[in-house]
């Protein structure tokens, strides 16, 4: 892990620093181009193809019914349940909130306008079984959606070895009140949610995160069919802030946390204590050893870094430009700092909230903006699976007190029927 000394960087080095993810995969999108074609000609045949190539299994039938996911799901310990179950109910009870009726507006007498939400009706959940699999994953996506009051959900997510999926996914489908998961991963299952097959429904938004390939297949159907996505995905990233009041066997934790998701993850330490950074990668030496994923987390810490800087304020200077996906404040004096974020996906505060909390069973929702999308985006939740709809009422005395204003306004942009629409109402012609 390189360091550096903000001091040191001019603002060309800074931009250069926390450049990431200049989509790497673009040399990919002519595989994707063409397996994307391959699933909107041939449907289920492709997926059934592309399950032999690339997930290495037989497939005789796309999809596993509520009975088989029962019975995956019942292999579960009693104590996996109950994590699973906890993780839920606190997602469960976080994500309810987001539901807020808006108030009526009364604009001027009689004028009445105000929003409100209705479900994506069909919305198809990426959940990824690659090199690990996340049934937390679907947790995040499967709750907000049923909140939301969405009338399909397709859940897509590869097939194992078994020609099944894990049984931890398949204890969240019941959980979730989901009777079938399609078999079908990658850049195919994408297009399968997108162009519809004769299994799988066409849906109207995709969520989920994924590998190269799948992030490369949304971002092309977002933009060449009517199906719309979560947002754009790339690999994970951490950005802890530290001061003297770290604990640095905590720090190396967190971004080990992070680095084991992919060789490509970013674990980023900003501190304004030389002898934290000394400490704390020399802790990440030592905790990583141990970890079963270390060729992988080894190989993401070796791409990461730690910059040292004078106070907490630069930290925060250097976080609103890097747009973290998470923020870690590991400091007791994160209050005086929470004022200054404008660019995070999600921030965990103070020296005992790491973000694997957030990951699993805080609450909030993991599915959030990387690749520095955190300047313009938001984390998944409720609000990803509804739109709002505006609606307004007008009374007599409504039209005749906005009618001469909207006359005007259409004159002025020389829009003659509009204004006419108006004149009638007003004349009661
Ligand atoms: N840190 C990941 C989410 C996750 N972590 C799932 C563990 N499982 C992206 O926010
Ligand atoms: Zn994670």
């Amino acid at each position: 892990m390189k360091t550096y000394n903000y001091s040191d960087l001019s603002a060309a080095d800074i931009a250069k620093l926390v450049q990431r993810n200049v989509d790497p995969a673009n040399e990919i999108r002519a595989t994707v181009e063409d397996i994307i074609a391959n699933v909107q000609q041939h449907g289920d045949a492709a997926l059934i193809d592309y399950a032999k190539k690339f997930d290495k299994v037989e497939l005789n039938k796309l999809y596993l019914d509520k009975d088989e996911l029962a019975e995956l799901a019942a292999t579960l310990s009693n104590e996996q349940k109950q994590a699973l179950q906890t993780a839920y109910n606190n997602i469960y009870k976080f994500h309810q909130t987001q539901v807020k009726q808006e108030d009526k507006v009364e604009t001027m007498s009689g004028v009445t306008c105000w929003r409100e939400p209705r479900p994506i009706e069909k919305v198809g959940l990426y959940i990824p079984g690659g090199s690990a699999v996340l049934p937390s994953t679907f947790l995040m996506l499967g709750i907000p959606a049923r909140i939301a009051g969405c009338h399909e959900i397709v859940v897509c997510s590869p097939p194992q070895k078994s020609g099944k999926v894990n049984a931890f996914i398949a204890y969240v489908a019941g959980l979730l009140n989901i009777d079938c998961i399609y078999l079908a991963g990658g850049a195919q299952a994408v297009a399968a949610m997108a162009y519809g097959t004769e299994s799988i429904a066409k849906v109207d938004k995709i969520f989920g995160p994924g590998n190269q390939f799948v992030t490369k297949a949304k971002t092309i159907i977002q933009s060449t069919t009517t199906t719309a996505i979560d947002m754009p995905a790339g690999p994970s990233e951490v950005l802890v802030i530290a001061d003297a009041t770290a604990k640095s066997s905590y720090i190396a934790a967190d971004l080990l946390a992070q680095a084991e998701h992919g060789i490509d993850s970013q674990s980023i330490l900003v501190s304004t204590s030389s002898k934290i950074i000394t400490d704390a990668i020399a802790e990440v030496d030592k905790q990583l050893c141990v970890l079963p994923r270390a060729e992988i987390a080894g190989q993401a810490i070796a791409n990461s870094y730690a910059v040292l800087v004078k106070d907490l304020n630069e930290a925060m200077q250097f976080n609103n430009v890097y747009a973290p996906e998470h923020l870690i404040l590991a400091t007791e004096n994160w209050q005086q700092v929470t004022g200054q974020i404008i660019n995070a996906g999600s921030v965990f505060l103070g020296n005992l909230t790491p973000e694997s909390v957030g990951d699993y069973a805080s609450g909030t929702n993991h599915t959030l903006p990387t690749s520095a999308y955190a300047r313009a985006y938001s984390g998944v939740s409720v609000d990803s699976f509804v739109k709002k709809i505006t609606f307004q009422h007008i009374t007599p005395e409504g039209i005749q007190n906005i009618g001469p204003t909207v006359e005007l306004l259409a004159e002025m942009e020389g829009l003659h029927a509009h204004k006419n629409a108006v004149t009638v109402r007003m004349e009661n012609k």
